[in-house]
């Protein structure tokens, strides 16, 4: 396969003025006609006239309305193009449920959809499918369906016929098409300057009850967009539409937002609060990427991050908002170490503005999105809010309209504040996880504290040689009493070594380094459990203060893994007095009841140059939440019965709290009281967060036979309730058992492994299960491996994202290793693997 290189960018030869299509319906022969407008680009070098197209069949192409015949290939055609500007014509014929792909135009359960990003589009017709080729569309459907939908503003409906403009131009990777048999949640909502926009959420007959949420969280989020960006909306309608069969959980395509419909349907009785959170962020999300994608689009697909990573942060900012900035950001932290730093310290590792790439759709990453994120983060940290708010206000007003670059972006920020970006820009160009240690040192009679930090970038084939970032790292100084003696304030570290002090002091205080997280980095600090007791006690940073419960948890897992031992008592007795204080948020005291994920563990093990055991970390992860039971079933079940809420559902930030804690609790007061309690909880449940967590208790303590067949009875017709039901069984399977579990399910009639959130429900949760998937057996490899075979023909991409259950196979030991080679060898051989998969799988084997 070729490998695509950002270093050899060139603008396309050619300027599109306008594109008209003709859609023609039908389930295996749509007829798709384009009218394109091109005429030659004058800050182009080459002007080869090379269109995109893939599955597609040519029926007829004319220049200035005479026939012409293209050399066509498997990636697209070439033609013989007048020297001035000239008007293309084509007709080609698709296969819509021919494509299981689910890129392009496809059918899901009826209707017809599409997903054009990032390279759907040349599936469709002959284009330039680049996002820097910008373009006014103007849509014509023709099909026997009531709802048919595009981009823009509705021109003309009719019987079986309906027009749309969009007046924005746009690459066609945000080009969006939908049919079919629809019914539509409508709301209106008055823009900022007054202008009145249609809003319609469009389900299939049947969901009309979950639509409410997701409507509410769209107008949260554009009124959010005009207070806080000053961004408004810019069209006369938006739609969103909910399909069933998804790659990703959503698209901002313009106007028309496709959506997973796991990603938006939601109901109390259907859905648990975390989906709620979910659905309000991606909402949130795809509606910010009109201005930060669409209005302003990225040049090439080197550049995602410059819409996903200011996007991410937006959403995040928005929840934080919504919601508690605490508990989110911890949130976010624990998902970024979970799928990003393993992403950054593997054979994935790549820069959050990648440099090459075979499949731009195995580029879809944590990195991209997270880190990108981060990185965003870290700017505003560095510049201060208000120059963040000027630098953004100068990005719109500059860049409306281009298709534009990390170079641009980091512009907008350097003339705004002065500052030279050069070396913060390494965080877009270098790969891995900066490891940031920091050793203290105390003049007790000048009063002078200092801390010096040592930084250091682990190289990987991605980073050769990593060069010292720019790192803000947030610190406050806590006093042995627990008050805070010095506020959080920014060092700004630049060197591979550097000191800041601090100074007028009374006595020695501890350092409560990296606040809120304000860089992604490991960070290496040699507190002693005294300080650590004290910070996890008092840091007035919340964020600090779980991170303080959180590493001493996970010292006292990797005793208990490497020597055996009992849970650390002092952790623990003052991990009670945080769960007492009735002060905290029950969110944040639930955060607080976790511990390290099996995967966290088994990093740190390899981090320590130890091979981590599977079976042993699922052990000693067993034994503390059973201590932790014993010991706290007391306050555990006087937390249950305070916070438990009485008053009718609500998915608001307070009662999602509430039920955390109380849904934490029981899973712990299970293992010492045995299952009554969450049997009781399971019958008396009236939303789906207490009756899946009550059923995840029992299945867990293996009582959960009986409720699992109550819950498919009453769900067996809700495709998304019913994935919770297939995920759950393999998440709360003994280790033994989970890959025999997750097997079984495979044979279960419901089990539609062609639909990626089924496959998913069973699969991700299987590789998410560490003791699971590495079993001594092998069985969940070889399982996998297996699916992972029967999927990539039907669906490359979700198959090469699956893959990467394996990228961490080289921390095990050889055993595990040669059969995670074995299987590996085994799917890289298949007759005709995608370029997806076989790149992911290339990269991971290494
Ligand atoms: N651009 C989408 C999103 O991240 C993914 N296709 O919102
Ligand atoms: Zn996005």
């Amino acid at each position: 396969p070729q490998t695509i290189y950002l270093s050899d960018y060139q603008p396309f030869g050619f300027l599109v003025d306008e594109v008209a299509l003709t859609f023609d319906l039908d389930p295996h022969k749509t007829r798709v006609k384009s009218r394109i407008a091109f005429r030659p680009n004058p800050a182009a070098q080459e002007a080869d006239f090379f269109l995109h197209g893939e599955q597609l069949k040519l029926v007829s192409a004319q220049i200035d309305g005479k026939p012409v015949t293209p050399k066509v290939t498997e990636r697209g055609l070439t033609c013989d193009v007048p020297d001035g500007p000239f008007i293309w014509e084509a007709e080609v014929e698709i296969d819509p449920k021919g494509n299981t792909a689910l890129e392009g135009l496809y059918m899901s359960g009826g209707m017809y959809c599409t997903q054009c990003e990032a390279e759907g589009f040349r599936k469709i017709t002959y284009y330039p499918d680049r996002p820097d080729v910008m373009s006014v569309f103007t849509v014509t459907i023709n099909g026997p369906h009531p709802v048919l939908l595009s981009n823009g503003n509705p021109v003309a409906q009719g019987q079986n016929h309906a027009e749309w403009h969009d007046p924005w131009p746009k690459p066609a990777y945000l080009f969006a098409l939908v049919a079919g048999d629809l019914v539509a949640h409508s709301d209106r909502f008055t823009t900022m300057s007054g202008r009145e926009v249609d809003l319609n959420l469009y389900v299939r007959p049947g969901d009309e009850g979950k639509c409410a949420f997701g409507m509410e969280a769209l107008k949260a989020s554009m009124k959010w967009d005009e207070e806080v960006y000053g961004r408004e909306y810019d069209l006369d309608i938006f739609n969103i539409v909910a399909v069933d069969d998804f790659n990703m959980g959503a698209m901002e395509n313009k106007g028309l937002n496709i959506f997973n419909s796991a990603a938006v349907l939601a109901s109390p009785e259907t859905s648990t609060d975390d989906n709620f959170e979910r659905i309000e962020a991606i909402i949130a999300h795809e509606y910010f990427h009109n201005w930060t994608g669409n209005r302003i689009t990225c040049r090439d697909w080197f550049q995602l991050c410059l819409k996903e990573g200011l996007t991410v942060y937006r959403d995040a900012q928005f929840t934080s908002d919504m919601r508690s900035p605490a508990v989110k950001r911890i949130g976010d932290v624990i998902d970024l170490r979970a799928r990003q730093f393993a992403e950054d310290q593997g054979p994935l590792a790549h820069p959050v503005r990648p440099e090459s790439f075979q499949e731009i759709n195995n580029f879809y990453t944590a990195t991209v999105y997270e880190k990108g994120a981060e990185v965003i983060g870290m700017l505003k940290t560095l510049v201060g809010d208000d120059a963040y708010a000027k630098a953004l206000d100068l990005y719109f007003e500059r860049h409306d309209g281009d298709a534009a670059t990390i170079e641009n972006w980091l512009k907008v920020f350097e003339d705004t504040t002065g500052r030279d970006l050069t070396q913060f820009k390494r965080w877009y160009s270098q790969a891995g996880t900066p490891r940031l240690s920091v050793v203290e040192a105390w003049d007790a009679g000048k009063g002078i504290f200092t801390l010096t930090f040592t930084q250091h970038t682990p190289p990987s084939t991605a980073t050769l040689e990593p060069k010292p970032q720019v790192l803000p790292i947030t610190v406050g100084l806590i006093g042995a009493d627990g008050a805070e003696v010095a506020p959080s304030r920014v060092l700004e570290m630049t060197e591979a070594e550097q000191s800041f002090t601090f100074d007028g002091l009374d006595a020695r205080p501890v350092a409560s380094v990296l606040r809120g997280f304000s860089a992604p980095v490991v960070l290496d600090q040699d507190l002693s459990k005294e300080e650590r007791l004290l910070l996890l006690a008092h840091d007035s940073d919340p964020f600090n203060r779980w991170e303080a419960g959180r590493t001493l948890a996970r010292q006292s897992l990797l005793a208990a893994i490497t020597e055996n031992s009992a849970p650390d008592d002092a952790w623990l007795a003052a991990q009670r007095a945080v769960l007492e204080d009735e002060t905290l948020e029950p969110a944040y005291r639930a955060l607080m009841l976790g511990l390290p994920s099996h995967a966290d563990l088994a990093s740190t093990l390899h981090d320590a140059g130890k091979t981590p055991d599977p079976a042993a970390i699922h052990q000693a992860v067993e034994a503390t939440r059973d201590a932790m039971a014993e010991r706290f079933a007391a306050l555990l079940g006087d937390l249950y019965d305070r916070h438990r809420v009485d008053a009718p559902y609500q998915p608001n930030a307070a009662q999602s709290g509430k039920r955390a804690l109380t849904n934490a609790a029981l899973a712990l007061l299970t293992r010492v009281e045995g299952p009554a309690r969450a049997q009781a909880q399971f019958d008396d449940a009236d939303n789906m967060t207490q009756q899946l967590s009550a059923l995840a208790a029992l299945l867990r303590a293996g009582q959960g036979d009986k409720a699992l067949a109550a819950f498919e009875a009453q769900w067996r017709d809700d495709r998304l309730v019913m994935d919770k039901w297939f995920g759950l069984q393999v998440s709360q399977a003994a280790p033994e058992k989970a890959a025999e579990v997750a097997r079984r399910l495979t044979q279960h009639a419901d089990f539609n492994w062609k639909n990626p959130n089924r496959f998913r429900a069973v699969f991700g949760s299987l590789a998410m299960h560490h003791a699971g998937f590495h079993h001594e057996s092998g069985k969940g490899y070889a399982l996998l491996a297996d699916w992972l075979i029967k999927l990539d023909p039907v669906n490359p991409q979700t198959t090469a994202r699956m893959c990467s259950a394996f990228q961490t196979w080289r921390r095990y030991d050889m055993a595990r290793q040669k059969m995670i080679e074995t299987q590996l060898d085994r799917i890289l051989a298949s007759p005709d693997l995608s370029r997806d998969t076989s790149e992911m799988l290339s990269r991971i084997r290494g």
